[in-house]
């Protein structure tokens, strides 16, 4: 059945591409647009886009279900298939919650990434006692067992989690450490392999994001393990901090896929020092936006797994003090504006309200009442001598971020001269440059002639506040990126 499901998705992404190489970029932006779930944009690039899920929420939330079913086509187990759940005292093994999850999983044609093997915590009492043998044949017991149980269901395995110390670069001290010594971990990989030599087995951590002393050390244990061909793949837990996605992610990344593996973005959720305000939310939809593209770009990422649905199911609150509202949904099961930015990273199309707008009918629901002339509303056909505003209600500017030969990634700035419901912005290429993708904006983007309108969530401005768009072009004449001026009108 898995398969079968991730031939069908590669055909997809097969077809998308062939056409694309036929057609140009034009119908490639056309094919991206239209998708406007998680799910379907991930789905048309061959990737997963995974949520954590909890059970008991999936057992009594219908709206919950229904959201996990219609944006993501790959699930991980929040804490359901950890050792303390699944093998509470030794020998007995409960698979109640993980079936109910894989249950699920089979009925919405989701994968499932099975999450975790072999860690240091949530590990019960009876294992953290024993060393040596004993300790091994415990850990080979629990692997044949468990992978055995959910052979043909469960696609891909973190088969260790964690294992390397978070300051000195070294493997973190730990039982399985203590018990067994450095070996356990390639002991793992072996059991595992032999288990199921379908799956794809996985070792996962925090903070190795970029590259830093743990993902070097991290490094270091997959080259190892590849040689033996006993690992296909390394999760990046992803656990970021606003505004710090590391510069090197990207790379990072890659140096893993050049030894032949894939690589993941496994528990990815943005924290943000609480309250939220506004500017912090449009910080946290670029973060989670570029966390996306990186993906998008690398052909072995297999793709992206948010730590959970709605902010107040997430642990973020529990464990940080003060921080927060680190997900993809408000707790309404609205979306933020880190869904729409999230889903254009991955090529959707973030304009559309979608079907979890909480009201659809409604074109400002922040508005309190839109029949009520609002006096501070600029409206650019009306005359206005009293209206103070500079220009026509806003201003804005481009500046090339990333150049390369054939191309750049550019991020335009609008700014509030008024308070503003919406903007529009245009500008002329000089030469050959065209927008090849977008986000953060709408409108007529790839001829010479731009004119390109808020994507709604990013449309009302307080006088002075300013909100970020972004676009990559092509330039196939490999002249220098140019920076063309860019007139604003209000709304
Ligand atoms: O989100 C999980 C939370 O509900 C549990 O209480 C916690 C227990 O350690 O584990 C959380 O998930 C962790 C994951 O399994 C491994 N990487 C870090 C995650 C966040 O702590």
């Amino acid at each position: 059945m898995l398969l079968t499901r991730k031939r069908r998705r590669a055909l997809i992404a097969g077809v998308a591409t062939v056409a694309t190489a036929a057609l140009g970029i034009a119908l490639s932006t056309q094919l991206a647009s239209a998708q406007t779930t998680l799910r379907g944009a991930a789905d048309a690039i061959g990737k997963d886009v995974g949520v954590a899920v909890n059970y008991n929420l999936l057992q009594n939330d219908a709206t919950y279900r229904n959201t996990v079913a219609t944006e993501f086509n790959s699930l991980t187990a929040e804490n359901s298939m950890k050792m303390e759940v699944l093998q509470p005292s030794q020998g007995n093994f409960n698979f109640s919650q993980g079936d109910a999850i894989v249950d699920f999983a089979k009925q919405n044609n989701q994968s499932v990434h099975g999450h975790t093997l072999v860690w240091h915590s949530q590990a019960p009492g009876w294992i953290q006692g024993l060393s040596g043998t004993a300790l091994e044949n415990a850990m080979a017991d629990h692997i044949n067992t468990v992978m055995d149980h959910y052979r043909g269901d469960v696609e891909s395995w973190d088969v260790v989690n964690e294992v390397v110390s978070d300051n000195n670069g070294q493997l973190r001290d730990s039982f399985w450490l203590n018990g067994l010594g450095e070996g356990y971990i390639t002991t793992a990989f072996e059991l595992a392999r032999a288990a199921d030599p379908t799956v794809d087995l996985y070792m996962n951590d925090y903070s190795i994001d970029g590259i830093n002393a743990k993902s070097d050390k991290t490094y270091e244990i997959a080259q190892g393990l590849a040689a033996q061909n006993l690992i296909d793949g390394v999760g990046f837990q992803a656990h970021l901090i606003l505004g710090q996605v590391p510069s090197n992610m990207e790379a990072n990344l890659q140096r893993f896929t050049a030894l032949g593996l894939k690589v993941r973005v496994t528990e990815l959720d943005i924290r943000i020092q609480m309250p939220a305000d506004a500017n912090e939310l449009q910080q946290q939809a670029n973060d989670y936006r570029r966390v996306a593209e990186i993906c998008a770009g690398i052909a072995d990422c297999s793709g992206v797994t948010i730590w959970g649905l709605r902010d107040g199911d997430s642990w973020v609150p529990d464990v940080f003090q003060g921080e927060g509202a680190p997900l993809l949904f408000n707790d309404d099961y609205s979306k933020k504006p880190a869904y729409d930015a999230f889903l254009e990273g991955l090529g959707g199309d973030g304009s559309d309200p979608g079907p979890t707008d909480p009201d659809p009918t409604d074109p400002d629901p922040t508005d309190p009442d839109p029949t009520d002339p609002d006096p501070t509303d600029p409206d650019p056909t009306d005359p206005d001598p009293t209206d103070p505003g500079p220009g026509n209600g806003c201003t804005a500017t481009l500046s090339v971020q990333s150049p390369w030969n054939t191309g750049a990634t550019y991020e335009g700035t609008v700014t509030a001269g008024q308070n503003l419901t919406g903007w529009t912005v245009t500008w002329t290429w000089p030469g050959s440059e065209r927008i090849s993708n977008a986000w953060s904006i709408s409108g007529t983007l790839d001829g010479a002639t731009v004119t390109a309108s808020d994507a709604g969530y990013n449309g009302t401005l307080s006088s002075g506040q300013s909100t970020t768009f972004g676009f990559n072009i092509t330039k196939p004449d490999g002249a220098t990126a140019s920076v063309p001026t860019v007139t604003c009108t209000a709304r």
